[in-house]
């Protein structure tokens, strides 16, 4: 597989992020650095906000919100739908640039544009739908009801690896709930960061939505506290890992503000010996080396029955043996190559050095813990990208979930421990610090309904013979535990985003007082 020459890539990308509304960014001076995975080099330099200018910036969304709240649900619902529009309109190349800036192969980074059309379907039907309950009064002449009303500013903090459909998930439901959006990106994804905004100040033009109502914060923790510490800022949504999490919880605390957190995943596969193997291995095979393992539902660990064990491991590193691992997109020769799909990568980049040394540390942790390494481990094309980090995604067998198992190594590693009887793998599966997303493959009823029933897997999610990793918007997102506990995108997720006023009336000519009370 052939890394793109640099200056190629550089080229498309100004190019698409012309066509996407985001024209003229520099390549040298001050400012962020945005680079690619893909070949490791700078693409572009980016504006740092300072915390004065967050300061600002939260007030003009605090203005926004003001207006914005008064403005009817389904007419707010408009904003979102002309953004879903222009997602369609421009998925080609937001799909591209994703493959360019987070390293994702050209299906999954078109695949990320098509969540964010999804939610933003969910989120224009949902702008009908906010309702609330009216609730049975115990007084005579009385009317007792919910309503939900606009919450105020959403700070939205998101990860590298969903750069833009994590950001959509937020905007699309907050907009519709008449919410104002302050969104920080990862530091390694500003560009597709600005082509997002880019594409909502369209939409926000077309409808003539108020000035301010969704704005970038760009820059490193200074900027994040900054948004994070500001009372103005009624929610802050964020995605990343469990450490991120745990600074940030804190200080919203402190504050009284609300929280909605996405952290750290450490997603397992349960496979019984009644397994269809066929399917498992696929499902298998997608969710751990998909992404390069860069999701947060990325599968990380297989809990399988000691009498299918050995068969299960040869077909994953058969498997493992012949992905083909790259560049996402072929770039070179022509003109707008961009958006071609590099002929059969199914594994591309990770994203920085640091992420390819916590892959080497893992491994190195796992082995000495008795791991067997039994396929991948290794880093490729570095002849042809010494700055890029491809990596032969890992299979290792561990004789226990030893301390590096129980950790999330946001990298391609999959470990594959052993059990002997389903209470066993049922207690494997929930020793572990991580609640999101968690998966059996059983043909056997009785298991799979324990695994989603209150006493099986305690993860936000979890599933029947697919693996954990590539969830449908129209369902609420999110884990427990360290993972956060919040959940995003469908179900009822859109009350995170607005606030219940509970309201009761009396049309009555008397006042009867609640619990009986006499007074005078
Ligand atoms: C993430 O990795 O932060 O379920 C989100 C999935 C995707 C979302 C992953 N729909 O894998």
């Amino acid at each position: 597989m052939t890394v793109p020459a640099h200056d190629e890539l550089v080229t498309e990308t100004a190019a698409i992020l012309s066509r996407l509304g985001v024209h003229d960014l520099p390549r040298t001076g001050a400012g962020l650095i945005a680079r690619s995975p893909v070949t490791g080099g700078e693409l572009a330099r980016v504006h740092a906000h300072t915390a004065a200018e967050v300061a600002d910036i939260v007030g003009a969304a605090s203005e926004a919100f003001r207006q914005w709240r008064a403005v009817p649900g389904p007419v707010r619902g408009q904003l979102v739908r002309e953004l879903g529009e222009l997602l369609r309109e421009h998925k080609a190349d937001l799909g591209a640039l994703v493959s360019i800036e987070a390293g994702k192969i050209r299906s999954e980074g078109l695949g990320e544009v098509q969540e964010m059309i999804d939610i933003c379907d969910l989120a224009v039907g949902q702008s009908r739908q906010l309702f609330g309950l009216t609730i049975a009064s115990e007084r005579p002449g009385h009317r007792m009801m919910e309503q939900w009303h606009p919450l105020g500013v959403v700070g939205v903090i998101s990860a590298f690896n969903f750069p833009v459909a994590v950001w959509s998930w937020n905007a699309a439901l907050a907009f519709v709930c008449g919410d104002a959006v302050v969104w920080k990106p990862s530091e390694k994804t500003l560009l597709t960061a600005l082509a997002c905004q880019a594409l909502l100040a369209e939409a926000a033009r077309r409808v003539g939505a108020p000035e301010g109502l969704s704005a970038l914060v760009l820059g490193g923790a200074e900027v994040g506290e900054a948004l994070v510490d500001d009372p103005r800022v009624a929610l802050i949504s964020a995605t990343g890992s469990t450490r991120m999490g745990k600074a940030v919880a804190p200080r919203v605390a402190a504050r009284f503000g609300r929280l909605l957190l996405e952290l750290g995943g450490n997603n397992a596969a349960v496979v019984a010996p009644s397994a269809d193997l066929d399917l498992a291995v696929r499902g298998i095979v997608f969710s751990a080396a998909g992404t390069a393992g860069q999701r947060c539902t990325t599968l990380r660990r297989v809990i399988v029955h000691e009498s299918i064990a050995d068969d299960l491991v040869a077909r994953i590193k058969a498997a493992y043996e012949t992905l083909p691992i790259g560049s996402p997109l072929a770039i070179g020769g022509t003109p707008g190559s961009a958006g071609v799909a590099a002929e059969g990568v199914l594994v591309g980049p990770l994203i920085d050095q640091a992420s390819y040394e916590g892959y080497v540390a893992a491994l190195d942790k796992a082995q000495a813990n008795g791991g067997t390494l039994v396929a991948g481990g290794a880093r490729v094309l570095a002849d042809q990208a010494p700055d890029a980090y491809y990596v032969q995604p890992a299979l290792v067998r561990m004789p226990t979930q030893s301390e590096i198992v129980r950790a999330e190594t946001f990298a391609p590693i999959l470990y594959v421990m052993t059990y002997a009887d389903f209470d066993e793998a049922l207690a494997m599966h929930n020793e572990v610090p991580q609640g999101l997303s968690s998966s059996i493959f059983t043909l056997n009823l009785r298991e799979a309904e324990q695994f989603i029933s209150a006493a099986g897997s305690d993860c936000g999610i979890a599933n029947v013979n697919i693996g954990p990793s590539g969830a449908e918007i129209g369902g609420a997102f999110g884990g427990e535990k360290e993972t956060g506990g919040g959940r995003e995108s469908g179900s009822d997720a859109w009350k995170a985003y607005m606030r219940r006023a509970t309201n009761t009336v009396n049309y009555s000519t008397d006042l009867p007082l609640a619990q009986g009370v006499q007074f005078g």
